[in-house]
């Protein structure tokens, strides 16, 4: 578990059956002003996928200053011509007290404010790389004791809308993730848990 001034955060990874490279890639960064997790998931598996996703990582990582819209233009625009990614991109500002996030392709975010989870968003389909499309970014309230769940598709619905994402120890929650979910990994999986605590006491 990673427990920075603000968030918490703590990550489950595990590849699919038979593979040992893991096609997901994710990074995660807070600041004095501001938290950016970003989840992303290279077309195909194994070696191909990976290089793909730690791309898309890779930029973001160079782009953390830059808001949620402008990160995926750019992470589309470097894209075009290599093999796909999908990505999940959250980023907490702690001085507006909002969040905000995006997804483009199979990418999932819950969020549960205080233990309820809120409306789920729709993701925009496709890939980065593709033709330019328009970026759907949601903004929305920041309020303390909210968690964040980010997740590739390697998470089947029947392991979503458990009660154990509400728990406030994120770490709690993706060792009850590894333990319920199937053993057997069908495809890439990656379960961020993201918390944000505010200040300590
Ligand atoms: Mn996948």
């Amino acid at each position: 578990m990673n427990s920075g001034k603000y968030v918490d955060v703590s990550v489950f990874q595990k590849s699919k059956k038979g593979n040992h490279l893991c096609g997901d890639s994710y990074f995660f960064i807070e600041e004095e002003q501001m938290f950016l997790a970003v989840l992303a998931d290279g077309l195909g598996s194994g070696e191909i996928a990976k290089e793909s996703s730690q791309i898309v990582v890779d930029i973001v990582e160079q782009h953390t200053d830059k808001t949620v819209e402008e990160i995926v233009k750019i992470c589309n625009k470097q894209l075009i011509g290599m093999r796909g990614a999908v990505i999940g991109i959250l980023k907490l500002d702690f001085m507006d007290q909002t969040f905000t996030f995006s997804t483009i392709g199979n990418i999932g975010i819950i969020v549960l404010e205080n233990g309820v989870p809120k409306k789920r968003n729709i993701p925009s389909s496709g890939y980065l790389g593709s033709l330019y499309r328009s970026v759907k970014v949601m903004t929305q309230k920041l309020t303390k004791g909210t968690n964040f769940i980010m997740f590739s598709d390697g998470v089947m619905d029947k392991e979503l809308s458990k009660y154990f994402f509400k728990d406030d120890n994120v770490e709690r929650i993706t060792e009850t993730y590894a333990q319920y979910s199937d053993r057997t990994r069908h495809d890439d999986t990656t379960l961020m848990a993201i918390r944000y605590r505010g200040e300590k006491g």
